[in-house]
């Protein structure tokens, strides 16, 4: 664990004060935020509910937690010094790496002084008199401040799932992305694993070295691609060092902000030896590029299915057991709609004698009784651990929980209780001054995240230079804007395929969450193409005054 920053002393006193701007987060959206404030002469305050930097990879600390977009990718680009400097071992770095690289950052640009560590934020209320926003935290601090950005994280809030008995249970509760930070020893325990998104599908092949026994209950299916990670190769990181400044450029302008072969043929335009042909390169090749086979996958339905049907086979052709291969055989959704899973010997681990598979469509879980897990047979799944990998309350969970006021005490989750709604995911009409970034309405999980998260930092900063430049005290969406966007977004997820699955990202792992297809699926580039041309117009759909 980090240690505690100087800036955060664990009996600090309240802070009552007056900044520019304050940051609401410091993993990688936050730092990166703050760091582009100090560069305008800006003065912020930066709040973090944790004891230190990282969002994501301080929180999620399961066995097995490392990124799927390949290293070189997923990193800043904003530093050339940086990119050229930083070291990656691996082709997908995991979660100790990633965070060493955030303290890093943290150190490198001497962005601590300004954070306030082990500090939430519980109210975000516009003040119309003074045109500010007055932010308040759960250590009594109470800041002003003409703007407010949120970097609270698209996958920040995680959830436990309502089960009756929980406080029964006699054994441990984990959830993956509140791992304890001194590790948790699962040496010849009897290990539960409650669901199979791509948290558990990390987690599950590393458990089952060290268990004595896994049960994984299962829900939905997933289909999952071999990550092929590896140590990273000195020559292909020197490709990489040499030419990085145009690939991050050309990166910007991809679908989804990473660099790899997006194939420009339809899947059903070639004959079906070419296509498993290609499938199979994809497969041997590893990670998330196989969704980038064909040019129509996340479109065509029928193209999505030879995609499906080639996994679903080599599932088939893994694991041993016929019953448990076909459990474990994603059948009622397309291939990709519900967040592709990449793995290192996830299926392979169902071959293992100390792993079993709790088919919960089959056998839902009633209750968690003082011994383990209750399905609906009247089993009891013995257990001593539970490993809750049950995901998060994506894109909004952590908005709605700071508390947000706009306009004449507007809350937001009012505002939002159908769905989000946003401008760009930048902005929301009747709440001026208050920026998000990735937010709802933005690319943000459908992409590269560090590619949208300094995109968005880059376009703030840029916009609060110009509001600077040009004496403007408050910038707000207009309705008009807002409404627009909304209707563009859904128009352009209702073209793919992805309303299809019950996924998070239709908020369809909350009960009661609104079912809207929250995230932009137009694209990274084309996204960005927007936002810069709604700027050069002098922040078109925007009211400036
Ligand atoms: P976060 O990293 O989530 O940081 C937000 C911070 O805000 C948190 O530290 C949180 O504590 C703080 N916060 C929230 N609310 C408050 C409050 N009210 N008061 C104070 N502090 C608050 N993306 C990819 O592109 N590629 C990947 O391979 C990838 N792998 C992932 C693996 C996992 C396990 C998870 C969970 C996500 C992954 N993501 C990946 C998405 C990942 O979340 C982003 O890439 C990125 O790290 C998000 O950075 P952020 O700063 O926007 O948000
Ligand atoms: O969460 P998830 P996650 N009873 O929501 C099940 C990123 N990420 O933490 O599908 C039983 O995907 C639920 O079942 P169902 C990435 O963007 C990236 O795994 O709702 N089961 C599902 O199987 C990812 O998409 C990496 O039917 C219950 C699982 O729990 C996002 O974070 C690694 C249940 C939750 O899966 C979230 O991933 C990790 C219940 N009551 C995360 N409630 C990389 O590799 C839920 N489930 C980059």
């Amino acid at each position: 664990a980090q240690p505690h920053s100087d800036a955060s002393p664990a009996d600090r006193p309240p802070e009552i004060a007056a900044f520019d701007v304050v940051v609401v987060g410091a993993g990688f959206g936050g730092l990166y935020m703050l760091h582009r404030l100090r560069g305008l002469g800006l003065s912020a305050r930066v709040f973090e509910a944790a004891d230190g930097v990282g969002g994501t990879w301080y929180w999620n600390r399961y066995p097995g937690a490392r990124c799927d977009v390949e290293s070189m990718q997923y990193s800043y680009s904003f530093s050339e010094e940086l990119q050229q400097e930083w070291h990656w071992p691996e082709r997908f770095s995991a979660q100790p790496d990633i965070l060493r690289y955030a303290n890093h950052v943290a150190d490198r640009f001497d962005l601590r002084r300004d954070i306030r560590f082990e500090t939430r934020v519980t109210s975000v209320a516009w003040d119309e008199a003074a045109e500010r926003w007055t932010v308040e935290t759960d250590r009594g601090d109470r800041i002003t401040a003409r703007f407010c950005i949120m970097a609270t994280g698209c996958l920040s809030a995680a959830r436990m799932p309502d089960i009756p008995g929980l406080d029964s249970f006699e054994g441990d509760t984990y959830h993956t992305g509140h791992w304890p930070h001194e590790g948790v020893d699962l040496a010849g325990r009897r290990v539960a694993v409650i669901g199979t998104g791509s948290s558990a599908i990390q987690a599950i092949p590393v458990i089952a070295e060290q268990a004595g026994h896994v049960t994984v209950f299962q829900r939905t299916p997933n289909f999952s691609i071999p990550s092929r990670n590896k140590p990273m190769d000195a020559e292909y990181e020197n490709l990489w060092k040499s030419d990085y400044r145009a690939r991050r450029l050309k990166a910007r302008t991809m679908r989804n902000g990473i660099l790899y072969h997006l194939n420009d043929k339809g899947a059903m335009e070639v004959s079906e030896e070419d296509r498993l042909r290609e499938y199979e390169a994809r497969w041997e090749g590893g990670g998330i590029a196989f969704m980038a086979a064909y040019n129509n996958l996340a479109l065509d339905a029928e193209a999505n299915r030879t995609a499906a049907d080639f996994v679903r086979e080599k599932i088939r052709s893994i694991v041993r057991d016929p019953a448990k291969a076909e459990a474990l055989m994603p059948r009622d959704y397309p291939i990709g709609t519900k967040r592709i899973c990449v793995d290192t010997d996830y299926f392979e681990t169902f071959n293992r004698d100390n792993v079993s598979l709790v088919d919960l469509r089959k056998t839902p879980i009633e209750a968690i009784a003082p011994k383990g897990v209750r399905t609906t047979d009247g089993t009891v799944h013995e257990a001593d651990a539970i490993v809750f990998a049950t995901g998060f309350d994506a894109m909004t969970g952590a908005l709605l929980k700071a508390g947000i006021r706009g306009r004449g005490g507007l809350a937001l989750a009012d505002k939002w209780e159908e769905g989000p709604r946003s401008y760009l995911g930048l902005m929301v009409a009747g709440f001026p001054n208050l920026f998000t970034i990735t937010g709802p309405g933005s690319p943000s999980v459908l992409s590269n995240m560090m590619v949208s998260i300094e995109q968005h930092v880059d376009w703030i900063a840029d916009c609060l230079a110009y509001l600077g430049a040009t004496g403007v005290r408050t910038i707000e969406a207009t309705q008009e804007a807002e409404d627009a966007w909304v209707a563009h977004g859904m128009e352009v997820a209702n073209r793919t395929l992805y309303p299809r699955a019950a996924s998070w990202y239709m908020g369809a792992n909350i009960p009661g969450k609104p079912r809207v297809f929250m995230p932009y699926i137009g694209g990274v580039g084309v996204y960005r193409e927007k936002c810069d041309e709604i700027a050069a117009k002098g922040y078109e759909g925007f009211r400036l005054s």
